[in-house]
């Protein structure tokens, strides 16, 4: 059942209290008061009286920085001495939520800044809700890219994230009559004072031109890019402070402007307005994050965001951090490149050009560094996800690069031949350069190639890694495989966003937990304890009401009093199924109206769904729409009695998440098995106490092995009943045919009662889950409405209730991103932690 032996906190923290510089006094209220007011006149230039919430909150957000900045710059001081090994995470995605709030818990300043924000007549509260989050990520591979650097910061190892500073990140969701309509996120526009940007320090990166060949001076010939265009990077850098612990690593964030090249041109052309344009085109890089989540198109600026990124990350590290003294054969004794997710590989040949054209390399040496330089990590299973670049496009950014890819390809498919003899097929299935439809590299692959490990982000998602997505490579080296199930920083998502539960785990366990999350396994025996038990409860209807404010002052929404909180959040996509929660729903809702069922009987409940569309993905449109309409009907009719309320809060994002999720009662983790790779809401959900109804896919399997079967709400074909259903041709008209009330709901749908009368509105989705159903919705519908029922049933045992939902808590620890880390260091990095 456990999920291994518990070996105390690895990396204990080396500072009990705030990271103030070393031999500063404890701060005061007063001194804190003091500093506030000081960055109120000096940087705000207003008095306390004409001070704007913004103001104060930028007072207040300065005031907390400079704690952390004396600590920052400490930090790499000595790590300009000690020169450790440390980690480069690359990320196109950070999606680090508001910044305030974690920050005062890192300088342990929570409650001395609540008191003297007091002092000043002012609610901290209020200053904490002006900040508008960076939302840099589109959703769990962005969000878990800022939990992994908060946990390496908390754990004393030296990491550097480097990714893009998108002037627009995730776009605001906004719905006019139910559909979604995004609006820019302009996050920048109020003044960011996280950041610290150093234009002095401007990288320029070229793109575009041609290769030609040339005679070095040592008569040896060589191979030179001679570019067209070139645009500067611009580091932005922002603090990652562990939890009280005086280590403050760097996440280092880069935007592009014209370099003067572009200025030049203003001069020398006379077409000014042609100039600012041309200025535009650099920005454009930057300028805004691809709003897709799992489903990259091929568009040529995403190429160049990607390049852009990790072609000034690796010059940084070399030229900066390393220095020219360094010896860059050495360059895996500093550094190891992790890939998240195939959206920076484009490091690999990067590296290869700067040893080989730049640093005078000849290719084997240099290939035998970069082998040892990166490792690489896939999120996802879905064939349509795994990027792959046309050529044409490669070739015309990056000729050399593209060039390098070749050679990698020869050589390893050289290789390849000596391994398996004749075996021709075998070749055309693991060339990096697909050569159908269209010519075109598969990053992943590359990254496979070039990564001294693989891995993917669940056990389940990391087998069927190995056994499906990359079959041939897992055969050829087999030692290159690996697992790390993914985690989440209780730092945010338990002691920031739900105090009342820290609070109540630290008056029986101590505070130790909030670094070593395995610790909670100390709740157990409190499962038994009615008392325990009923503060829990309490817990939870506070949260409750706390959500209830906040819906109501942030959307107008009222939810269902004393009723259980239902939650499905997370991205809208098909394979996540949805329409699936909808069918349950509806079917509810129909068998009340038609009679079949008392509402009376009916467990109240709150549905609660949060989700962002792709804008280009019509159906996922579709099917918010479609949850609004079901809402807005089932809400307003008098028959159902208020039993069932819908809730769809737009612009779910990480703010929200930390009101929902401490009050949720039920997470909803219902993926058809073998698509979601891991999931991390999940995690979220059961370390606040939320039970668990979910299929046997990605971390689900883990979360259930560890509460056990009686305190998950287990349905669904596993993975490889899928693959058999697949494969003996799955038609989802049968069970629609044979299953009254699924007919029923779906009908329902169909008939227009949700869309006032009109049968079109939803006929899509009707059509395609009668006919097509890729995600077999259809098949899991019957197990997923009798573990509803399950659950109707265990609710009503609220005693019994409260005993899971601790239970979930205490054997949550394996899900810290504090875990997973460690598993990094040691199955893929060997970072040694730098005290
Ligand atoms: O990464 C998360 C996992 O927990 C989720 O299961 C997985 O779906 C998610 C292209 C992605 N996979 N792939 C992406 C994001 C943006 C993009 O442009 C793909 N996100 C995931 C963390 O491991």
């Amino acid at each position: 059942q456990h999920a291994g032996p518990h070996v105390g906190p690895m990396f204990p923290p080396t500072h009990p209290v705030a990271n103030a510089p070393v031999g500063t006094p404890p701060p005061t209220v007063d001194g804190f008061v003091r500093e506030f007011l000081h960055e109120l006149t000096s940087n705000q230039g207003v008095s306390l009286e004409r001070s704007t919430v913004n103001d104060q909150y930028l007072a207040l957000a300065q005031t907390v920085r400079n704690y952390l900045s004396a600590r920052w710059i400490e930090t790499q001081k000595k790590q300009r001495t000690t020169r450790p090994k440390g980690v480069a995470y690359l990320s196109a995605e950070y999606l680090l939520g508001r910044q305030l709030g974690n920050n005062l818990l890192a300088t342990g300043l929570i409650d001395i800044a609540e008191e003297a924000m007091k002092q000043c007549g002012l609610d901290i509260a209020v200053l904490r809700a002006q900040e508008v989050e960076p939302g840099l990520g589109n959703g769990g591979l962005g969000r878990l890219a800022a939990c992994f650097v908060d946990s390496l910061a908390t754990m004393n190892v030296p990491c550097i994230g480097y990714g893009l500073r998108y002037e627009y990140g995730i776009f605001r969701q906004t719905f006019v009559d139910g559909q979604q309509v995004e609006q820019p996120d302009t996050w920048l526009a109020l003044g960011c004072p996280w950041e610290f940007a150093h234009p002095e320090h401007a990288i320029q990166i070229d793109f575009g031109g041609t290769i030609e060949t040339y005679v070095d001076a040592d008569g040896v010939e060589r191979t030179r890019w001679v570019p067209e265009w070139n645009v500067l990077g611009i580091p932005y850098n922002y603090m990652v402070p562990g939890y009280l612990n005086g280590r403050v690593n760097t996440l280092r964030l880069w935007s592009a402007e014209a370099t003067k090249a572009f200025d030049l041109a203003i001069f020398n052309s006379g077409d000014y307005a042609q100039a600012v344009r041309a200025q535009t085109f650099a920005e454009n890089i930057t300028k805004v994050l691809y709003p897709e989540d799992s489903t990259p198109q091929g568009k040529e600026l995403r190429l160049q965001q990607q390049y852009f990124f990790v072609a000034c990350s690796l010059r940084d590290y070399i030229e900066r951090v390393l220095g020219p003294e360094f010896d860059l054969h050495e360059l895996d004794s500093r550094i190891i490149f992790q890939l998240n997710d195939t959206h920076p590989v484009i490091a690999v040949p990067e590296l290869m050009r700067i040893l080989v054209d730049l640093k005078g390399f000849d290719w084997d040496e240099a290939w035998a560094v970069t082998k040892k330089c990166f490792a690489y990590t896939c999120h996802t299973l879905l064939p349509e996800a795994l990027e792959v670049w046309p050529v044409d496009l490669l070739g015309r950014l990056l000729p050399r690069h593209l060039e390098i890819i070749y050679r990698i390809n020869e050589e390893f498919l050289d290789e390849v031949r000596e391994a398996f003899p004749g075996d021709e097929m075998r070749i055309r299935r693991m060339s990096i350069v697909a050569e159908h439809p269209a010519r075109a590299v598969r990053m992943a692959y590359l990254a496979t190639v070039a990564g001294c490990k693989v891995n993917g982000v669940a056990e389940l998602h990391s087998q069927l890694l190995r056994d499906k997505v990359l079959p041939d490579f897992s055969q050829l080296w087999p030692e290159k495989f690996t697992n790390v199930t993914n985690g989440v920083t209780p730092r945010r998502f338990l002691r920031l966003a739900n105090r009342g539960l820290s609070e109540l785990i630290s008056s029986a366990i101590g505070t130790g937990w909030v670094t070593d999350l395995e610790r909670l396994r100390e709740l157990e025996p409190y499962a038994e304890d009615a008392e325990f038990r009923s503060a829990f409860r309490d817990v939870k209807t506070r949260n409750k009401a706390k959500l209830n404010e906040v819906l109501i002052a942030r959307d107008g929404i009222e939810l269902g009093q004393d009723h259980m909180l239902d939650v499905m959040v997370k991205r809208l996509h098909e394979y996540k199924r949805q329409t699936l929660k909808l069918l349950h729903i509806v079917t509810l809702y129909n068998e009340i109206i038609s009679g079949r069922l008392d509402p009376k009987t009916v467990t109240p409940r709150n549905f609660v769904f949060g989700a962002k569309a792709a804008p280009g993905y019509l159906m996922a449109k579709q099917i918010i729409h479609l949850i609004n309409a079901v809402g807005s009907t089932v809400n307003a009719d008098e028959r159902v009695g208020g039993v069932l309320k819908i809730a769809f809060p737009p612009n779910y994002n990480v703010t929200l998440a930390e009101k929902l999720i401490p009050a949720a009662d039920l997470s909803e983790q219902i993926s058809l098995a073998g698509m979601e790779a891991s999931g991390t809401g999940n995690m979220k959900f059961q370390m606040n106490g939320a039970l668990t109804i979910g299929t046997d896919d990605g971390a689900n399997v883990e979360i259930r092995r560890l509460v056990g079967d009686e305190n998950f709400f287990l349905f669904g074909m596993s993975e490889p009943e899928v693959a058999e259903l697949q494969a003996k041709g799955y038609d989802p008209g049968t069970y629609y045919e044979s299953d009254r009330r699924l007919r029923g709901a779906i009908d329902l749908i169909g008939s227009g009662h949700f869309s006032g009368g009109d049968r079109g509105t939803f006929g899509s989705i009707v059509t395609n889950l009668v006919t097509v159903d890729r995600f077999m919705a259809l098949a899991d519908y019957a197990s997923y409405m009798d573990a509803q029922e399950r659950v109707e049933k265990a609710y009503a045992d609220t005693e019994e209730w409260t005993r899971s939902a601790v239970l979930n808590v205490a054997r949550s620890g394996y899900f810290s991103s504090d875990r997973s880390m460690r598993d990094y260091i040691q199955r893929i990095w060997g970072t040694p932690p730098a005290f």
